[in-house]
């Protein structure tokens, strides 16, 4: 097949409330669109950078230029069989995971479409039932936060996320479990911590997390293979994991017991399915981890996380969670016991609301290969 046309969007989406990590809030979110054209089919996805170089280095304003002027033209008008060349064909391109997985992405949505294959059996999923979890921000007060995690416990989520930092931590885990004894419970530290705090951090084993996720620098893989022997708590890696080399490197060094998997962060499906593949031959569990995308790149995450070693509850929850309408039809839903069904229909299986998108677009550039003589 050959790429004829890629159209970038740049849609700007309100949170229905404030997110907020030990690096910053989100209100509105900015996200890049990719539409991929081929013989008369479009494939979607979504750039999953947040708008700060806060997580990683990539934000709207990086991507797009990355898109632009290398990645895109890559790939543009150029034969390949299976979306699983592309990574290839853009190899040059050092970084910039995201901007590059959003093309691949589309690809295999694209390629599904076209196989009449929902995405998720074109990638080789077999899960029929998703474990939801949920990713709960830092709040104003602690009292907002326990009456956030009654409301997702009642809706029926299997385990519950809460963002930490130093001064919201100890403090508002003990109120937590006094609380919720029995719950599923996890934090994520998005890199607040350092070695310094090893005393600190010894004593969130008390509070029976299921794993603790990023808790050092998010490019260090090393240093939590340290903490890790120390602490009786499971070691969770998000930000320093961003190909399969890295998963292998955590796991040999015990830097962690669990992995969470961002499709954008590991630069697209076919990294995930390395990085999927060398957790499942260690015995290393992973989980769908989320970037408050939209329909369409949640979309993305549910065909992930019907691969097999997606065990644990993942950060994929309903639309209705991020968005007061969301630009997938139908919106994703879930059950009441906190679980997503991957959809029937082909490609991503949800339809894409063009109409709703042209509304929230802020800017958009469609960029098409020369066209050949003959
Ligand atoms: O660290 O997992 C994270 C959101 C933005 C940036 C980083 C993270 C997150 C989340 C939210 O935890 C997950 C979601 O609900 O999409
Ligand atoms: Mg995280």
């Amino acid at each position: 097949m050959k790429i004829e046309a890629v159209i970038l969007r740049e849609i700007r989406m309100p949170l229905v409330s404030f997110f907020e990590t030990s690096f910053g809030r989100t209100e509105m979110r900015r996200i890049l669109l990719v539409e991929v054209k081929s013989d008369g089919a479009s494939g979607w996805s979504e750039v999953t950078c947040g708008e700060t170089p806060f997580y990683s280095h990539e934000t709207p304003d990086t991507a797009r230029p990355i898109l632009q002027d290398f990645a895109v033209p890559m790939v543009l008008g150029k034969s390949f069989e299976h979306p699983s060349e592309l990574p290839v064909m853009m190899k040059l391109i050092r970084g910039h995971e995201m901007a590059k997985a959003s093309i691949e992405n589309a690809v295999w949505d694209l390629q599904a479409r076209q196989a009449g294959q929902p995405l998720w059996k074109f990638i080789g999923g077999t899960r029929t039932e998703l474990p939801c979890g949920v990713s709960i921000g830092i709040k104003n007060t602690v009292e907002d936060l326990l009456e956030a995690i009654e409301r997702e416990v009642a809706a029926g989520y299997q385990r519950i996320k809460i963002k930490i930092k130093p001064g919201w931590d100890v403090r508002v885990l003990e109120r937590v479990r006094k609380q919720f004894p029995g719950i599923l419970l996890m934090g994520d530290a998005n890199s607040a911590y350092t070695l310094s705090d090893l005393e600190h951090l010894k004593s969130f084993d008390q509070f029976d997390l299921m794993m603790l996720e990023q808790p050092l620098w998010y490019d260090d893989i090393y240093l939590h293979a340290r903490l890790q022997k120390e602490i009786r708590t499971a070691v969770c890696l998000d930000e320093a994991i961003h190909h399969a080399r890295d998963a292998q490197q955590a796991i040999e060094i015990g830097a962690c017991r669990i992995i969470n998997v961002k499709l954008g962060r590991v630069g697209g499906f076919t990294s995930a399915r390395q990085v999927h593949d060398v957790t499942q031959q260690a015995g290393i569990p992973v989980w769908c981890g989320g970037m408050l995308e939209s329909g369409i790149g949640r979309a993305h995450n549910i065909a992930m996380s019907t691969l097999e070693n997606f065990s644990l509850p993942g950060d994929v929850s309903a639309s209705k969670r991020y968005w007061k309408e969301d630009i997938i039809e139908p919106e994703v839903t879930v059950s009441s016991r906190g679980t997503i069904t991957p959809p029937s229909a082909p490609g991503l299986g949800f339809e894409i609301k063009t109409g709703l998108i042209r509304s929230l677009t802020v800017w958009e550039q469609e960029l098409r290969a020369a066209t050949q003589a003959g």
